[in-house]
């Protein structure tokens, strides 16, 4: 099971800011900025390459959790930032696809 699975199983703690039926936010143990939360859906896709037709809701309702998220922890009309890895080439580490949401200062513009 992976690491991931395995946080949404309470198997492996975490700082959980955020949980529903189809989701888990939770803070990244390696922070890259004052606020630094990954949303996970519950059901394992590996990567974005794995979503699907079905998945459209799950996606959608991710987006609508990280604006819910930036509005209770008051940081979302100062802005933040989602991003997602993919792959290699894309920086991705953990095989559970997971939106990272950054926020607490100004980010400044993207680095490729
Ligand atoms: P990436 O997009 O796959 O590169 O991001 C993986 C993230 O998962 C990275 O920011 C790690 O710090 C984070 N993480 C975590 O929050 N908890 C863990 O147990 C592990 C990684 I392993």
């Amino acid at each position: 099971m992976c690491i991931f699975c395995k946080i949404v199983n309470k198997e492996i703690p975490a700082k959980v800011v955020y949980e529903d039926d189809l989701v888990m936010a939770f803070h990244d143990i390696n922070p890259q900025a004052p606020i630094h939360i990954l949303i996970i859906p519950k059901e394992h896709i590996p990567t974005v390459n794995d979503i699907e037709e079905k998945h459209k809701e799950l996606i959608g309702h991710i987006f609508t959790v990280a604006k819910t998220i930036a509005k209770e922890m008051g940081f979302a009309e100062k802005g933040y930032r989602i991003l997602i890895n993919c792959n290699k080439d894309g920086g991705q580490e953990i095989y559970h696809i997971h939106f990272h949401l950054f926020a607490g200062k100004p980010l400044g513009p993207m680095i490729c």
